[in-house]
């Protein structure tokens, strides 16, 4: 397991080939999937092991991915820990008292490995079952909960979640502390579980200027990478739209930076590593690709395995999460070409 491709190349070890995976492999693009979740509300599926470790493999079986994620939603530890919030289809989560005073941080309390024992119990089970595939475990970056939490639901402007930065630093300093305290808790209980790798997803960080990053986001941010440094697991950060931030996403403690599609994976890779550390990275093909024929779509991914072609440490994933309307037969193919183009 630990000689496989993708811990492999997490590590800038050579490959036998580019390993592969998707976010959101696991999904609404796989009709095995939509069938087992037919009726079964998403956080209830989250809370239940035998469908958790199911669905975690049913993008193993079918496109041959080189890892699996564990399948959850970032907003699971903070229901776990009793904040009142719920994913409604076609929209995401969505919290019943919003934060925006320090009264309302009364919400969040330090996560207990008991408070997601159903957790460690699907973990370990998707582990036994998946051999030597290894499986990332994730949750959400600081920021990115507090985006949900402050605006009560998905944003596209982020306009409460900045005006509590800009507006009260003190208040945001505490709530992204809290937040990144409960984060690392949720990583640890993966990891401790058997999770070879995680990911930490801050999907919505994209939406700041790097000074911004630096002094208001990224202390909470490394506080998370800090305290799971020990585990010697390798640690992957990413963000949708973060050209200008992938150098802090590497410095704040990562060991795999992800790309979306807007830089290429060679420029990725110099940002990424420009404090003097060299980091793996993983991306980056756009998504939307994967709608246009089949020529096409693997003539998009030799554009990001040429990028890609002098770097020690690259992952294949897409730039941003599987779309819903995916043909999952594209995919397959995609996985295959990957590993075709890129024997060695
Ligand atoms: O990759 C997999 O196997 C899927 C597991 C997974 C992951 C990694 C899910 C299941 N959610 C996530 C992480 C997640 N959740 C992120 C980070 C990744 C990303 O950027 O895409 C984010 C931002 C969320 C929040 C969320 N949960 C949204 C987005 C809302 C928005 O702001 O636009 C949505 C739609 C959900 C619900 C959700 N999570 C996962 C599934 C399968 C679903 C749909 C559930 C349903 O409605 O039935």
């Amino acid at each position: 397991m630990t000689d496989s491709p993708f811990l492999r190349a997490c590590r800038r070890e050579p490959v036998p080939h580019t390993p592969v995976w998707f976010m959101r492999q696991a999904g609404r693009s796989l009709p095995e999937y939509r069938r087992l979740r037919e009726g079964i509300p998403m956080l209830e599926s989250c809370m239940r092991p035998d469908l958790v470790t199911e669905i975690t493999l049913q993008p193993v079986r079918r496109h041959g991915v080189d890892a699996a994620i564990y399948f959850s939603d970032i907003v699971v530890p903070l229901k776990a820990i009793g904040v009142d919030l719920d994913i409604r289809p076609g929209v995401g989560p969505v919290v019943a008292r919003p934060i925006r005073s320090r009264a309302d941080l009364a919400q969040l309390r330090p996560l207990e490995p008991d408070d997601v024992k159903y957790v460690t119990e699907a973990v370990g089970s998707v582990v036994s079952e998946l051999g030597d595939t290894p499986l990332i475990g994730f949750a959400g970056a600081p920021f990115t909960l507090a985006s949900y939490l402050v605006e009560g639901g998905p944003s596209r402007n982020h306009e409460h979640t900045k005006a509590l930065m800009y507006g009260d630093p003190e208040l945001w300093a505490e709530l992204l502390d809290r937040l990144a305290g409960i984060t690392a808790a949720f990583l640890a209980v993966q990891i401790e579980a058997g999770a070879s790798a995680v990911q930490l997803f801050d999907s919505w960080v994209g939406a700041l200027a790097p000074a911004d990053y630096r002094a208001s986001v990224m202390p909470a941010s490394a506080k998370v990478f800090a305290a799971t440094a020990h585990y010697g697991v390798p640690r992957i950060h990413f963000g949708v739209g973060t050209g200008e931030l992938l150098g802090l996403l590497g410095e704040a403690g990562a060991e795999v930076v992800g790309a979306d599609w807007r830089v290429p994976l060679d420029e990725a890779a110099r940002r990424a590593s420009a404090d003097g550390t060299e980091r793996a990275v993983q991306g980056n093909l756009d998504p939307a690709v994967l709608f246009a024929p089949p020529e096409a779509v693997a003539a998009q991914a030799d554009r990001v395995l040429e990028a890609a072609a002098g770097l020690p440490g690259h992952i294949f994933n897409l730039g941003h999460g599987v779309l819903p309307d995916t043909d999952p037969d594209a995919l397959t193919r995609l996985v295959a070409h990957v590993h075709e183009r890129t024997a060695r």
